[in-house]
């Protein structure tokens, strides 16, 4: 494949409601879709970075900047393109994995376009539906969060994640499992927000049974988060932590973490974020598929991912429903608490003309 150009295109998607964790609170997301045109067809890329450097270093502006100014253009100087050349490829460039990944799924769904492959065959998925979990965001009262993860239950949600925050933990915690019992599968994810010194405060979520405690310390805290391990008995996740195979490969050594969140757009690629879990499935650890309020297009990505062996966990992967009351692409439905894998070539999806262009805020065609 010979790239032509990419198209750059900035959205934004109303939330059906606010979505509130410890580092802010979200009534619109705002993502970069990217249209990478070859001579041999098209394919669609989704930057999961934010709007504001919150949840990792990388943001829209940023993204959409080195997109621009380096990684299109490096591209545009490599010969005939394959997806599986584009991180090699763009190797030098440090960090904005987000960015970098972004491009490769662009190239991976116009590759498997052209070939009639689908992404879920192409990383090695092995079911055809994959059960969902959903995140609950930190709501004003404990009876409003009773109300939305009751709703989410009738809905079918196979497993409930909790975000907390020091001042929002045990009791919401104690709340949900008092009100919906022990069986619910259910977890927390603080992003970031404690520190190792709040390490007896988080053994009060021990008698819980919580599946894991995702990303309770800083995310350059992997030390921090093998010492936290040996202090309480719910499972450590690593989210934020993880940036690669070879960080997430340190982080099982050190003992930093007993379950992996993959997320492809952190880790810089699908290709990637297939390499971690092959890693996670060499040691045992299970892995999960996070999730990064995706449109329907990352929204197919994420569900191909998560059929793969070793995604014994339920992912983030909701239903569109969860974010959007109109996505981009069909919307995804949640059928019996799961959602069906894409069996079309690439993605299997694609966005719909009308529902794009009323989410569209600019787009900008950056040639090879
Ligand atoms: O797509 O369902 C989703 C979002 C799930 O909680 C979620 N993501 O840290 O795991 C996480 C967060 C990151 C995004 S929060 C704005
Ligand atoms: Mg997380």
């Amino acid at each position: 494949m010979k790239l032509t150009g990419v198209e750059l295109r900035r959205i934004a998607m109303p939330l059906v409601s606010p979505f509130r964790t410890s580092f802010g609170t979200q009534t619109t997301r705002e993502l970069l879709l990217l249209r990478v045109v070859t001579d041999e067809g098209e394919g669609w890329g989704e930057c999961v970075a934010m709007s504001d450097p919150v949840y990792s270093p990388e943001y829209l502006d940023g993204a959409a900047d080195v997109l621009r100014h380096h990684l299109i253009p490096a591209l545009a100087a490599v010969g005939p393109l394959e997806a599986h050349i584009v991180a090699p490829a763009l190797a030098r460039f440090k960090g904005h994995r987000m960015a970098k990944g972004a491009l490769e799924m662009g190239f991976l769904d116009a590759e498997l376009r052209a070939t009639g492959r689908s992404l879920a065959r192409e990383l090695g998925s092995v079911h055809d539906r994959v059960p969902c979990g959903v995140s609950v965001g930190i709501m004003d009262s404990v009876p409003q969060l009773l109300d939305a993860v009751d709703g989410y239950l009738d809905e079918g949600y196979a497993r409930i994640k909790l975000k907390i925050e020091p001042g929002w933990d045990v009791e919401p915690v104690r709340a949900v499992r008092e009100r919906f019992g022990d069986t619910v599968l259910l977890q927390v994810d603080a992003n970031t927000a404690y520190t190792l010194g709040d390490a007896r405060h988080l053994a009060r979520l021990d008698p819980f049974d919580l599946v894991l405690i995702e990303q309770p310390l800083d995310e350059e805290d992997v030390l921090g988060h093998a010492d936290l391990a040996r202090q309480i008995t719910t499972p450590v996740c690593l989210d934020e932590s993880i940036t690669s195979a070879q960080t997430a490969a340190a982080a099982i050594r050190l003992g930093a973490c007993q379950i992996v969140n993959v997320k492809p757009g952190r880790v810089g690629g699908y290709l990637e974020a297939r390499r971690i879990h092959d890693l996670c499935v060499a040691h045992g650890v299970p892995v999960w598929c996070g999730g990064m309020l995706e449109t329907g297009l990352g929204r197919a990505a994420n569900v191909a991912l998560a059929a793969l062996p070793g995604f014994t966990l339920p992912g983030d992967t909701s239903a569109s429903g969860r974010y959007y009351a109109t996505d981009i692409t069909e919307p995804f439905v949640l059928e019996d608490g799961h959602l069906q894998v894409p069996t079309g070539p690439g993605l299997g999806v694609e966005p719909l003309r009308d529902e794009l262009a009323a989410v569209t805020v600019s787009t900008e065609w950056v040639p090879a």
